[in-house]
């Protein structure tokens, strides 16, 4: 076998970097991990732009080339690479997972997004003078990302908007408990439904506990327990940053 290269830029181990982060080590595939600090604005360098125009992670890139969207990329690495199949073996199953995939995408991780920018970035960027600041933004290559940034530093969303948002995170919580099939969302498989829906709850039983708690919601109590116990999801929960990186640092991912 051809001696491949495999690389991930990723951010900590939450949301759509742990989302990508999560499958290589299950499957037990072997990477380069390239840790960006997303609030020192890395993603938006030049040189990170070229490997992904949105300035987002994660990104994949497999012998040169580059594959971005978490989910895209998951499903790549499940078919590139040897080790356990993380999607089910029929094509039913596949959609169904891909309905949870999707509906990840679309419409909880926008709405969790929104409420964790609103939560954190005035804060994380209070440091900046507003010059610094403007100089940074407008390296974004998305006008929807500038103005995310620009409209979570400056706290515009009204209570109208956050509640909107909260609503959506209530639904997709609910969705869950009403859809779990087993002990993994499609029964006896674990698949990437399960990373994806991980990847977005880390922290919800500590910062959204009204929602995600034993009375309201109490099979995904159970589902993230047994997920927090797997093997490969405490190995990746305990990625660090390469110490003072003020640039992506090269370490091995496993
Ligand atoms: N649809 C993309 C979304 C990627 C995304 O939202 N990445 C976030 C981290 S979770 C990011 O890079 N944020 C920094 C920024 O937008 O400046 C995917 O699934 O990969």
């Amino acid at each position: 076998m051809e001696l491949q290269m495999l690389e991930l830029y990723h951010g900590s181990p939450a949301a759509n970097s742990l989302k990508a982060l999560l499958p290589l080590k299950e499957k037990g595939v072997e990477y380069v991990s390239h840790y960006m600090n997303l609030l020192e604005f890395e993603q938006h360098e030049p040189w990170f732009v070229k490997i992904n125009p949105n300035g987002q992670v994660p990104v994949l890139v497999h012998d040169g080339r580059s594959i971005t969207e978490s989910t895209v990329i998951n499903e790549y690495v499940d078919e590139s690479f040897p080790g356990v199949p993380l999607r089910p073996a029929d094509a039913y199953g596949r959609a169904q997972m891909r309905i949870w995939t999707k509906f990840v995408d679309e419409y909880f991780c926008p709405a969790l997004s929104f409420l964790g920018w609103h939560a954190m970035i005035r804060t994380a960027v209070k440091h900046l003078t507003p010059e610094e600041f403007e100089a940074r933004i407008a390296r974004i290559p998305l006008k929807e990302q500038r103005d995310k940034w620009r409209e979570s530093a400056a706290q515009v969303w009204t209570d109208g908007q956050l509640e909107d948002w909260r609503r959506r995170v209530r639904t997709s919580i609910a969705r869950m408990e009403e859809g779990l099939r087993g002990p993994w969302m499609l029964g006896e498989q674990f698949t990437l439904a399960d990373v994806s829906l991980f990847s977005m709850l880390i922290r919800m039983p500590q910062y959204y506990a009204e929602i995600v708690n034993d009375r309201d919601s109490p099979r995904v109590i159970e589902w993230y327990g047994r997920m927090m116990n797997r093997p490969a999801v405490k190995e990746t929960l305990a990625i660090q940053p390469p110490a003072g990186a003020e640039r992506p640092r090269r370490s091995t991912g496993r």
